[in-house]
């Protein structure tokens, strides 16, 4: 709480210097935070340390919005949006911060003065990896889609001392590196520790009467932690909103490690100081499965257990009680990872602010809401009721009470039925015992969403299939979107230019506008500028590829382009056997016409997924023969691009000619790169899957290259007994090509080590590569025709671009806000001595 002094009123005279837009001003103001806090003069300044007075300079041009918007929802007691997520993969925050103030021209001319380019200064900057794939990027464009329509919003998270690794390709295979992300300071947060809260681990509970005879639970912990909020502003596009992405940081609690220490216990105080600062200090770098392991149970609990005191905290200083807890603030559950917050919250209220059971409840589930991301069984999170109870014994009590009253009211609805309620309930009691957090989620929240129409589905007909049977209410689509500021504004500008010149600016912050651009199809000039701009940028990532990899590659060449997690279901190893099927047939056939191609992939594998190693492997292999191949005289290039990340995100999508949305239907709950290619005007090949299946709805079916199984033919064929050995038999060119990964010839004659691949696909192949091979292969030679004629390519990447509009994260937020949330929109308005946006 703020001290008493801090009522007193005193004007605070604001230096033009830390708030002018202008760029003289900015010229002033970079020399001065070069000076007084990178402590350098120029003649010695080094390239990061100008980005960092640049980063300085637009963060002190953030702070007044920053402050203004926290100080006006405090005054208007607003409703207030929390997403709670174990990631935020925000990507750098610069040039962002300088698109959405509206000063990127202003701000090129000030550095200039230093003999540097703007592009040059904004790719020093570090990306904060804190996440490790579509969840993670997906919270990162919700916010900026939040502060972008002026919706009053928390970002709880962790802040992670090391992100996602880096990733290093050795001999073909991937080596990780720790990612030290702070390492040269982050000059784009604020640690708060005046807002420190603490949380409680281990122990055991206890219960007593209270001074009003009621029996009451206490916890003894065994140990205590510390939370610190660092706090990052998310500015919206050209609005003064700037909400708070708050990341908590653990740090050893000092009077209880006085409390070892005093009783002579040093190595105790210490080793607990080690522990407690361990928990906020890596992101578990597993995209789909989640592992047991009792370190990421901590995280979660930590850092829900910070928010919601700090929510609890803030609603007290503008309310007199928690009565209207739920009505002041929307909790939305980024998957089951913060899903513990609805034991959490029950605690709060009950044990610490003595509500009784049900009036704490009903604000509970009026409180949260629950977005699931997944239908990969093995993805579903579930704890051993051993490490559960042990760390978290309260949390462990009320759940089974939270278990209690739900299934005593299920036995009403199925009197006799004892399988439904095994299936129903929070506790997995079929083996080893279990917490299955999405039931937790489901019971405890008033709204579960899925993330794309066809996910939405099968998560009511299968998943959470006895869920939906109970309360069909709760349940909605959100599909997901992405933000075009980042997505398009930011990484293209180029297309930007084109597509504004065309049609004006406000497709920016209302993407259905793009449906301008289909009048410019048939404008012949249009698709020559389209195709130059087009061509540039590829030209613009060879460059790169050579930089980095040292490939030379064509960009008058198809570029294919494949960048996502590593993992079975998305079937990187599907590309692969289309690639070596072209590489095959020019080997019998070296005068075949094939539509020249570049391969690009990118990804990381989860360090302990060894089949999703060996595929990286595998590309890296297919890759080196085929450059050395004269035969092929670079018709075909593959290249695997190390260490995907935002940042390469952005330099690739806007260069794709083709993006691969290739999973096997029914598992890819939405895919998010599939939208970032499309708007930037590459064409999909992929199968009906997630979002893909809404995507070609909106492009029109003549504009998507569809192949492979529908969700329902997966299943059936499942069903009926799947045998890959009979496309392997039966498909001659298939099964040669799978003989020749076998063989050896990718690997040095060592006809051992893609075993384990090859052999999975002919006996087991539980994504089904081989059933949707001869589909695949056949779509893709209409895609190399139709790429052959430009101007028809161009006619169907335009259009792509045109019918986007839905997939903007400002339409997914809107109807979150109007669906979900019930929150409304807040206008901050500047004090009037701060210059306003461009
Ligand atoms: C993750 O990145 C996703 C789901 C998960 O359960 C976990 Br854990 C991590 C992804 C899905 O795989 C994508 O299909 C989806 O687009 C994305 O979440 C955002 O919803």
């Amino acid at each position: 709480d703020p001290s008493p002094e801090s009522t007193f009123v005193c004007p605070i005279i604001i230096e033009d210097d830390r708030t002018g837009l202008d760029t003289e001003t900015i010229r002033r103001a970079l020399r001065d935070n070069l000076l007084y806090i990178q402590g350098k003069l120029p003649e010695l300044a080094s390239k990061n340390d100008l980005y960092m007075a640049l980063a300085y300079t637009i963060r002190d041009r953030l702070l007044q919005r920053w402050l203004t918007t926290q100080q006006t929802y405090l005054k208007k007691d607003v409703r207030t949006v929390c997403y709670l997520s174990a990631e935020f993969l925000v990507g750098p925050h610069l040039a962002n911060n300088l698109i959405n103030l509206g000063i990127y021209e202003q701000v090129q001319k000030a550095v200039s003065e230093s003999g540097l380019k703007l592009e040059e200064l904004i790719a020093q900057e570090e990306e904060p990896g804190l996440g490790n794939g579509g969840l993670g990027r997906l919270a990162a464009c919700y916010l900026d889609s939040l502060s972008t329509l002026e919706i009053p919003a928390i970002g709880y998270g962790i802040r992670y001392e090391f992100g996602i690794f880096d990733q290093e390709i050795h001999d073909g295979w991937q080596v990780e590196i720790t990612d030290k992300w702070l390492q040269y300071g982050n000059p784009w947060e604020i640690a708060r520790p005046e807002a420190g809260v603490e949380v409680k681990f281990g122990g055991y509970t206890e219960s007593y009467t209270d001074e009003n005879g009621n029996y009451r639970s206490r916890w003894i912990p065994d140990y205590v932690v510390k939370g610190i909020p660092y706090d990052t502003p998310i500015l919206g596009y050209r609005v003064n909103t700037a909400n708070t992405m708050r990341l908590w940081k653990s740090e050893a609690c000092e009077s209880f490690d006085f409390g070892r220490f005093n009783r002579g216990d040093y190595y105790g105080a210490v080793d607990n100081k080690v522990h407690s600062e361990n928990i906020s200090k890596v992101l578990y770098p597993n995209d789909e499965p989640i592992q047991g392991k009792e370190l990421r149970l901590e995280q979660q609990y930590f850092f829900v257990s910070c928010s919601l005191q700090d929510m609890i905290r803030i609603h007290l200083h503008e309310n007199p009680s928690l009565n209207s807890f739920h009505q002041k603030w929307s909790v939305q559950l980024n998957d089951t990872h913060p899903s513990v917050g609805v034991a959490e919250l029950m605690r709060l209220l009950i044990d610490v602010h003595h509500f009784d059971w049900d009036k704490a409840w009903f604000i509970t589930q009026n409180t949260f809401a629950y977005t699931n991301h997944t239908l990969l069984p093995e993805a579903l999170e579930k704890w051993p009721l051993s490490i559960f109870g042990r760390l978290l014994p309260r949390l462990m009590e009320i759940i089974y009470e939270i278990n209690h009253r739900f299934l005593d009211k299920i036995r009403i609805i199925y009197p006799h039925d004892d399988g439904k309620i095994s299936r129903l309930s929070i506790i997995d009691e079929s083996g080893e015992k279990y917490v299955r957090m999405a039931h937790l989620a489901c019971v405890g929240s008033q709204a579960i969403n899925g993330v794309a129409a066809l996910h939405t589905e099968l998560l009511k007909k299968d998943v959470l299939r006895n869920f939906y049977e109970l309360f069909p209410e709760k349940f909605s689509n959100k599909t997901n979107g992405v933000t075009p500021r980042r997505w398009i504004v930011s990484s293209n500008p180029r297309l930007t230019f084109a597509i504004t010149e065309k049609i004006g600016e406000n497709w920016i912050k209302h993407l259905e506008d793009l449906r301008g651009l289909e009048n410019y199809v048939d404008d012949g000039e249009f698709r020559d500028s389209w195709r130059r701009i087009k061509y540039d940028i590829k030209a613009d990532l060879a460059n790169y590829i050579d930089k980095k990899v040292g490939i030379k590659v064509d960009p008058s060449t198809l570029f294919d382009v494949q960048v996502k997690r590593i993992h079975e279901y998305k079937r990187q190893h599907l590309n692969v056997l289309h690639i070596v099927t072209l590489y095959h047939r020019l080997k019998n056939n070296p005068n075949l016409d094939i539509t020249p191609r570049t391969f690009i992939f990118g990804g990381k594998a989860a360090p302990g997924y060894f089949m999703a190693k060996l595929i990286i492997k595998l590309i890296n292999s297919v890759a080196e023969v085929i450059d050395n191949d004269p035969t092929i005289g670079g018709r075909l290039k593959v290249v695997f691009l190390p260490d995907y990340n935002v940042t390469f995100g952005q330099r690739v999508y806007p260069a794709a000619d083709l993006s691969e949305q290739i999973s096997t239907a029914g598992k890819e709950a939405s895919g998010t790169g599939n939208m970032k290619f499309s708007m930037n005007g590459a064409l999909t090949i992929g199968t009906l899957d997630g979002a893909n299946i809404e995507i070609r709805e909106e492009v029109g079916a003549e504009n998507f290259f569809l192949f492979g199984l529908t969700t329902e033919e997966v299943y059936a064929k499942k069903a009926a007994g799947y045998n890959p050995q009979e496309y392997y038999y039966h498909n001659e060119e298939l099964r040669a090509v799978l003989d020749l990964i076998g063989s050896g010839f990718f690997s040095r004659g060592d006809s051992s080590l893609f075993r384990p691949l090859v052999d999975n696909l002919i006996y087991d192949d539980p994504y089904m590569l081989l059933a949707d091979y001869q589909s695949y292969i056949d779509c893709q030679e209409g895609v190399g025709r139709a790429y052959k004629d430009q101007e028809h390519w161009s006619r169907l990447a335009i259009l792509n671009v045109a019918r986007m509009g839905k997939f903007s994260s400002d339409r997914s937020i809107r109807q979150y806000c109007e669906e979900i949330w019930r929150v409304q929109p807040v206008k901050i308005e500047l004090p009037d001595y701060i210059q306003a946006n461009a």
